[in-house]
């Protein structure tokens, strides 16, 4: 990370690369949508989802198209640098049909100690986004909305109406990524007559358990990588400080 990025991160919790997944790799994904838009209109039927669904563990089911983004060489160096000891936790492919949205929330809160982004000599997360424009997002077409610098937040949220000015919408190009905190106040809303499609990779430190399919989860996906390759630990088991395989990063994770 640049200087200049570290100070934008952190001042308002989130950075948009532009450019990072090549076109080939961005029509392999964006086949995976067309051939799971079945799966997701029959999730939408039971869950009665209303206007989006998030196909979960994506990666597991689709990991030929969506391995090489598991540690993309443009991403890495943000999840090395600002989760420690980093692992990947969740992924999921996202689809906001017309008049879709998802509510505003966020995981901070001003008091929660182990809950937060904070900054202790260098940027920590507990949960980071990596948000994967599958096609243009323009504004009113699901573009995720934030209130900058609500990650560090003092106080208490106030109601919507009160933070509504100072809400920034985010539109993407196809193939950019946006890159934020999960403790940043964000939502989104398509108002437009086409489906949004984005494709979601979850970060957090190694002493964070999966939600969703047990410690586990990649376990195949591990063994088949490289030995001493970012993909083999970003996939590894979570287990609280006692880290599951070497880190890869070339030297020891405390000299920063
Ligand atoms: O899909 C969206 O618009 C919201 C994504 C979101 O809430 C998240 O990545 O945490």
């Amino acid at each position: 990370m640049t200087d200049a990025e570290r100070y934008t991160y952190d001042v308002q919790g989130y950075l948009l690369l532009e450019d990072v997944i090549s076109p080939s790799q961005l029509a392999a994904v964006d086949a995976i949508y067309d051939r799971r838009l079945a799966d997701a209109e029959t999730q939408r039927t039971v869950d009665g989802s209303g206007g989006h669904v998030m196909l979960e563990d994506i990666l597991n089911e689709e990991s030929e198209a969506l391995g090489s983004l598991v540690a993309h060489p443009c991403v890495l160096p943000y999840v090395d640098e600002m989760i420690e000891c980093p692992r990947l936790k969740s992924t999921w492919a996202s689809f906001m049909w017309p008049n879709g949205g998802v509510g505003f929330h966020s995981n901070h809160t001003p008091s929660s100690t182990c809950n937060h982004y904070h900054f202790n000599s260098r940027i920590r997360h507990n949960l980071f986004q990596v948000f994967i424009a599958v096609r243009d997002i323009p504004p009113d077409g699901g573009a995720l909305q934030l209130l900058p610098g609500s990650h560090k937040a003092n106080y208490g949220l106030p109601e919507h109406a009160a933070i509504a000015n100072m809400l920034v919408t985010i539109p993407m190009k196809a193939g950019s990524v946006l890159i934020f905190s999960h403790d940043l106040h964000h939502g989104s809303m398509n108002l437009t007559d086409t489906m949004r499609r984005v494709l979601i990779f979850t970060y957090c430190p190694g002493v964070i358990a999966n939600s969703f399919g047990g410690d586990g989860l990649y376990d195949e996906l591990h063994a088949a990588a490289p030995e001493n390759s970012w993909e083999k630990y970003l996939l590894r088991r979570p287990n609280g400080y006692m880290e599951m395989y070497p880190y890869p990063g070339g030297r020891s994770y405390s000299e920063g």
